[in-house]
């Protein structure tokens, strides 16, 4: 029988985890013995867990981590380099998944749709209430906080709405017509609605806080395909609870999958459980990279799509 070489950090996904036993005839990194873990060259894990200095000084053999979707901020990335360890993500396969997501969360926070089907089904409307009016969204002011693969395809999509696209970056663009905010707190000032699509990890760790919020003002919503990480959620509910915000559409929460009980009851919030790329198509997509990036460091020791160390 050959080696066993791939362990999985954290629970998969449960196609991707059947794959790679039958393929590789993979175990989790808390059922495999020492042995096994020593060996391991090819550790897979997603966005919500990741493999970190106290794995890797299980993994002795590594040379490998393969991260199940876009976003590794989960993976100590700079400790894997240190240790000679390269790590593969799935980008490009589910830009347009997110960004469409994106798109739905705007459209449902600024009109309502989810409230309005609640009031349906309460039989509130058959008893007489209409829900208040929403906010148009075609012609708005869209802020976007990460003009990356997924940002652009944001903005490409709003741009058919009319919204008129400002963003902010790290670096600004020479390659977009859309106009660039040096800093956040500027970008909300001048957006209806705010879009973050920047990655996650310490750099953009609570990039929007209670004064971006404040500037974004009680007409302006937030919408988070990103990482719950880059807003102070705390700030962002004292925001929604005293008005100083109009509202808001998240896929994404500081410690999934926990969603603070005093957004449960509101209607100004639209609330997702991390869906962004969840439809067959782009999973079977990712699982697909994923598996490539495996079948790829087993036989030659590159990978198909590393990140930069
Ligand atoms: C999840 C995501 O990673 O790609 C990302 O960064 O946030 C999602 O696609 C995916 O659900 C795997 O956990």
């Amino acid at each position: 029988m050959t080696e066993r070489r791939v362990v999985m950090v954290g629970r998969m996904r449960a196609e991707l985890d059947a794959a790679l036993r039958e393929r590789y005839d993979a175990v989790g990194l808390d059922e495999a013995d020492p042995d096994t873990a020593a060996k391991a060259a090819v550790a897979v894990t997603s966005g919500v867990w990741g493999v970190r200095g106290e794995h890797l000084d299980r993994l002795p053999g590594l040379g490998a981590i393969v991260n199940f979707g876009v976003g590794y901020d989960s993976t100590d990335v700079a400790e894997a380099a240190r240790r000679g360890v390269a790590v593969s993500n799935t980008p490009d396969v589910l830009t347009d998944c997110v960004a469409d997501t994106a798109v739905g969360l705007v459209i449902d926070v600024m009109r309502g749709f989810s409230a309005a089907d609640r009031l349906v089904r309460r039989g509130d409307w058959a008893a007489g209430t209409m829900p208040p009016l929403a906010r148009r969204v075609s012609g708005s002011r869209v802020g976007i906080v990460g003009l990356g693969r997924i940002g652009l395809a944001i903005a490409q999509r709003l741009t058919a709405f009319d919204a008129t696209i400002g963003y902010h970056n790290r670096r600004e663009r020479t390659d977009v017509p859309y106009t660039y905010a040096a800093r956040v707190l500027d970008l909300a000032r001048e957006s209806d609605v705010l879009v973050l699509a920047a990655a996650g990890g310490e750099s953009s760790r609570h990039l929007v806080d209670a004064a971006v919020l404040d500037a974004l003002g009680p007409d302006g919503f937030l919408v988070n395909v990103a990482r719950g990480s880059v807003v102070d959620q705390d700030a962002l509910v004292a925001a929604l609870v005293q008005g100083r915000i109009a509202g808001a559409g998240l896929d994404v929460f500081a410690d999934e999958p926990h969603v603070p009980e005093a957004l449960l009851g509101r209607d100004d919030v639209v609330l997702l459980p991390h869906i962004g790329s969840a439809t067959v198509e782009t999973r079977a997509a990712m699982i697909d990279l994923a598996l490539a990036n495996v079948e790829r460091f087993l036989t030659d020791g590159t990978l198909v799509t590393p990140v930069p160390a």
